[in-house]
């Protein structure tokens, strides 16, 4: 079975545009190191299981409690592409829909960062703290590992933040809250966010990954 056409996606920004909150050092580890393991893996794995023509999320949902190699890599790809489009040089403000959401479920944009970066903090080890809507209700979580909550039907994620050590190792050391500071503070893609929330599904958006349906 020949290896699956998943690739690495390209980056929307400089890999020094978002200094000193992710430095180059950090995307040539993380983006072309980390990032490129996993989709090399999941080529392999998926080619493997047979699934070379699948798409990722579906992968990652059949995959979850019973492949788990396989679940892994997929979801950690799935993952990392979500985090680049979830960074932005300059992410703005919350606009329209989103912006209301927020103010309805957290109170304001700060009281939503508040939540953002306390639950990256507060994650024990390895893992994703995400802003997703559930239902029709926007809510800050954290997953472990490389889950993700794409593998859950009825969750939509918007923006993602990895606190693996290796996303901020480099720029913050050990600091893991300066890291999500930084980010928090100019660097959160609400745009993608937007773009999301209006298309109401990861099917809808093309990450620029491989094997998206045509
Ligand atoms: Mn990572």
């Amino acid at each position: 079975m020949a290896d699956a056409g998943f690739f690495l996606p390209a980056l929307d920004y400089g890999k020094d545009d978002l200094s000193p909150a992710l430095t180059i050092a950090t995307f040539n580890q993380h983006h072309e190191g980390h990032h490129k393991a996993y989709v090399d893996n999941l080529n392999k794995l998926a080619g493997e299981a047979g699934k070379g023509k699948d798409d990722l999320v579906s992968i990652i949902r059949a995959a979850k409690g019973t492949a788990k190699g396989l679940f892994n890599n997929a979801a950690q790809h799935f993952n990392h592409s979500f985090y680049w489009k979830s960074l932005a040089a300059d992410g703005g403000a919350p606009e329209g829909r989103l912006a209301e959401l927020i103010n309805r479920d957290f109170g304001s944009v700060d009281a939503l960062k508040e939540k953002l970066v306390a639950a990256g903090v507060g994650h024990f080890a390895s893992g994703w703290a995400w802003l997703v809507l559930k239902g029709d209700k926007l809510e800050v979580t954290d997953t472990h590992d490389a889950d993700t909550p794409v593998a859950e039907e009825g969750v939509l994620p918007l923006l993602t933040l990895d606190v693996w050590e290796h996303a901020y190792y480099l720029d913050h050391q050990r600091n893991r809250k300066a890291y999500l500071d930084a980010i928090a503070a100019k660097h959160l893609n609400w745009a993608f966010a937007s773009e999301l929330l209006a298309a109401g599904s990861v099917d809808k958006v093309d990450f620029g990954i491989g094997n998206k349906a045509a």
